[in-house]
């Protein structure tokens, strides 16, 4: 029954059909849709089939291949009963599950910066009001899961602080970095991000596998002269290429690029493509990070097409594309989905005046965390 709190009601079932072998519903709603008997049988929520705790017991090879529907009745309620042969099965559906399920599998809502461009008193929060959780908590998650990204304001700037924020909605993950790295100019730089120089956008740690899904930073002092913080929506960006150039489009998500970072160390690789779609049309993750790109094995006869493709890129993304400018004070702090957005810095100098503190996480927990405050407030909204 996990879509139930996704649907927006409207009633269930008014009336069920058998037809040609298939189960036909009618919604209270108006409109109606078929479902095949064996998915029927293979989502049964009868005790038999389902643990109290939602998790399935059975498997498919424990349905019966020939599964057929042998009798179907609305329970007068907006539910369905549906008795399953040759196994004589019983089980009663849910309207509003029936209807709203595909919502709970649906991808989360992302709204790409060109259809309307955020600025950063839209997307940024006090620290104080996010912290104590519920729903200023869940409205912050929420800015993240639509535009990539999201800032706080006020941050305590203490060291450490970064991962506590993390740790508000899921765990900080640890890499060859640490569980917690300083970003400052340093006297011999393993990563160029630890020196006073610019960092055009990219996301990051594109050489690991998977890559952080995100990234938080957090200004502990900002004294330097420069050092401005630029994001770009890498999804609007390659939506941009998409539509002026298909074939653009094509080489960046066909071709996968070899990424790679190494110190003393670590030797970490990877290989991914600079837009990486599933199915047709969605766009999965952007990686772009020039200062870690490794010697990609590209036949002379091809290269051409694909550095045209990339130039025009990072043209888009350091140009074009809807970009969100400013400077980090002491108790900024952003975090973006760094499969989506990226980001970048201007150049600084009097190095010493500037630090920031980060971290990584994964954003499958900051989605769950999200879901779950959501759950809540509308049962809340309910009592
Ligand atoms: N630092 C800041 O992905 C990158 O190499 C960017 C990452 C060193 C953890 C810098
Ligand atoms: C980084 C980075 C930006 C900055 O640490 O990954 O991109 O503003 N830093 O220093
Ligand atoms: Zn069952
Ligand atoms: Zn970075």
């Amino acid at each position: 029954m996990e879509a139930r709190e996704d649907f927006d009601g409207g009633g269930g079932v008014a009336a069920a059909e058998i037809r040609g072998g298939v189960l036909f519903l009618r919604w209270a709603a108006g409109g109606g849709r078929e479902f095949h008997p064996l998915w029927l049988r293979d989502n049964c929520p009868c005790e038999k089939c389902r643990h109290p705790n939602g998790q399935k017991l059975t498997n498919i090879t424990d349905l019966p291949a020939d599964v057929r529907i042998s009798s179907a009745e609305s329970d007068g309620n907006g539910g369905v009963c549906v008795v399953f042969a040759p196994e004589n099965h019983e089980a009663h559906f849910d309207g509003e599950w029936l209807r709203g399920f595909a919502a709970a599998a649906a991808p989360p809502p992302q709204t790409l910066w060109d259809d309307s461009q955020p600025s950063v008193a839209d997307i940024a929060r006090e620290y104080e009001s996010v912290a104590g959780g519920g729903k200023m908590l869940a409205e912050w998650l929420e800015l993240i899961v639509r535009y990539g990204c999201a800032v706080l304001r006020g941050a305590p700037a203490r060291e450490g602080e970064v991962c506590r924020v993390a740790e508000w909605f899921g765990f900080v993950r640890e890499t060859n970095y640490g569980r917690l790295f300083d970003v400052r100019a340093v006297a011999s730089p393993n990563n160029l991000a630890y020196t006073g120089m610019g960092l055009s956008v990219h996301t990051d740690n594109p050489y690991r596998d998977p890559p952080p899904g995100l990234q938080l930073l957090h200004c502990l002092q900002n004294a330097a002269s420069g050092g401005k913080s630029v994001l770009v929506d890498g999804f609007a960006a390659a939506e941009m290429l998409r539509e002026e150039n298909p074939e653009h489009f094509r080489q960046l998500s066909e071709r996968a690029l070899p990424f790679h970072f190494s110190d003393g160390n670590c030797d970490l690789r990877s290989r991914f493509p600079v837009i990486e779609t599933a199915g047709e049309s969605e766009i999965r993750a952007v990686r772009f990070n020039n200062r870690s790109l490794a010697a990609a094995e590209i036949p002379a006869d091809e290269a051409g097409a694909y550095y045209s493709a990339y130039r025009r890129f990072a043209e888009m993304l350091f140009n074009e594309a809807p970009a969100l400018r400013f400077k980090m004070c002491a108790g900024d702090l952003f975090i973006v989905n760094n499969n989506r957005v990226l980001h970048g810095r201007d150049a600084f100098s009097g190095g010493g005046g500037r630090h920031l503190q980060g971290c990584y996480a994964d954003l499958d927990s900051l989605l769950s965390q999200w879901r779950v405050l959501r759950r809540e407030q509308k049962q809340k909204e309910k009592q």
